[in-house]
């Protein structure tokens, strides 16, 4: 397929080719852990990195089934190529493992997802790396913060669960000025409505789990990046073997196929909930950067096409109206993730991010009183019905 068709169709083909041995028309998904070679010449070539092709499915490039994946992906975040791997925190742990050593800095935004955090704050510092959560919705602040050891720059945007943005284009400037990689994690937003490599980015990352997957029925993760920068994680990938299953890696291929609409409708879902929520008497606030009350509005405007399916909001009487809330709910699941067909509900300050010390999700604007919903691909009336329910119940 030409590179230049539109989102929409690379979705459906960009990876996609007729199977080799007996033209299936679905990208085959290949169960095996090995690969017979012709030859024990043909062999120790693959090995020696000489001859392209497949070797054990746990070292690069796994298999045809994950090469697939890894094409599309490539292919709609307008990357050269990029790594599957078995989570979403297996792939932002083999980027920091892969970039970072003993001795070197790194910036985090200081809204992230919780499993992220941990992964910064406990497992690299026992390694001695050095992490400094920062706001990076002010680039200022980015730039106080770089040291002479500063190695790589890591964005969450929109953040988890605060939605708060940052401004890409000019963070990835102030990385290349230092020197140091910058990484954004684009779970939130999908290449659907933002392409941050185009913005600058060196390497962009997704949890497969979420929009990729898009049904709730896989665990997956992916990194999209240059040749030599996917080159240069193989050492960790091969060594460290969190390798996506091959299901997984076909079930990401079969959910990217319908990625534009899905994404399409969450956005749509997610605007008239965010609408409904922010005019209700019992609701304190709301954060959807498709609302122009959000505090980067005309950065999400600048840089995304769209605003995805993720809110926030607080509710009067804060977290125990909240919990009346979630428990009240009929139609939303209760239900941590997000990117599902099905809306579902949470509670970030005891969930998700419940390992972020208290004092730091205060500062940091992950407030008790915060709920987070992932507007599923329901109809909106339907959605919007649960939740008036459930708030005439408080
Ligand atoms: N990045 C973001 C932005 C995430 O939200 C998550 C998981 C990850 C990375 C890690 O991906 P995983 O290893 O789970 O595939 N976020 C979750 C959430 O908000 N609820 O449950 C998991």
């Amino acid at each position: 397929m030409k590179k230049d068709k539109k989102f929409g169709t690379r979705c459906v083909r960009a990876g996609e080719a007729p199977d080799p041995s007996y033209g299936a028309h679905t990208t085959p998904l290949y169960q095996t852990s090995t690969f017979i070679f012709d030859s024990a010449e043909q062999g120790a070539s693959r090995f020696a990195g000489e001859e392209e092709g497949y070797t054990y499915a746990r070292l690069v490039p796994n298999t045809p089934t994950h090469a697939a994946l890894v094409k599309k992906i490539a292919s709609l975040e307008e990357g050269e190529t990029g790594q599957t791997f078995s989570s979403g925190m297996a792939a932002i742990t083999a980027v920091a493992l892969s970039q970072l050593e003993q001795g070197d800095h790194f910036i985090s935004s200081d809204v992230v997802y919780g499993g992220t955090y941990g992964l910064f704050s406990s497992v690299l510092a026992k390694f001695g790396v050095e992490v400094s959560f920062v706001d990076t919705s002010d680039p200022e602040k980015v730039k106080e913060n770089v040291r002479k050891n500063t190695k790589l720059i890591f964005l969450e945007t929109p953040a988890n669960p605060t939605m708060i943005i940052c401004d890409i284009e000019e963070i990835c400037k102030i990385a290349r000025e230092t020197g140091a990689l910058s990484v954004v994690d684009n779970t939130f937003a999908t290449p659907y409505f933002q392409r941050p490599l185009k913005s600058g980015a060196d390497v962009v990352i997704h949890s497969c789990t979420k929009y990729i997957g898009g049904h709730a029925d896989l665990i997956g993760g992916v990194v999209v990046g240059k040749k030599e920068f996917v080159r240069s994680m193989a050492p960790v990938v091969n060594c460290t073997g969190g390798t996506m299953g091959v299901h997984e890696a076909w079930l990401s291929i079969r959910g990217l196929k319908t990625l534009h609409l899905r994404m399409e409708k969450h956005a749509s879902n997610a605007m008239e909930v965010a609408e409904f929520l922010e005019a209700h008497p019992k609701i304190e606030w709301v954060r959807y950067p498709g609302l122009p009350g959000h505090p980067q509005y005309e950065i999400a405007q600048k840089q995304m096409s769209g605003f995805s399916g993720m809110l926030s909001f607080g509710i009067k009487g804060g977290i125990e109206a909240g919990r009346k809330l979630m428990n009240s709910v009929e139609l939303c699941s209760l239900s941590v993730s997000l990117g599902a067909v099905d809306t579902l509900i949470e509670h970030p300050a005891s969930m998700t991010h419940v390992n972020i010390p208290a004092e730091v999700r205060a500062k940091v604007g992950i407030t008790d009183d915060l709920v987070r919903i992932s507007a599923g691909l329901e109809e909106a009336d339907d959605i919007i019905e649960d939740l008036d329910q459930a708030l005439t119940r408080l």
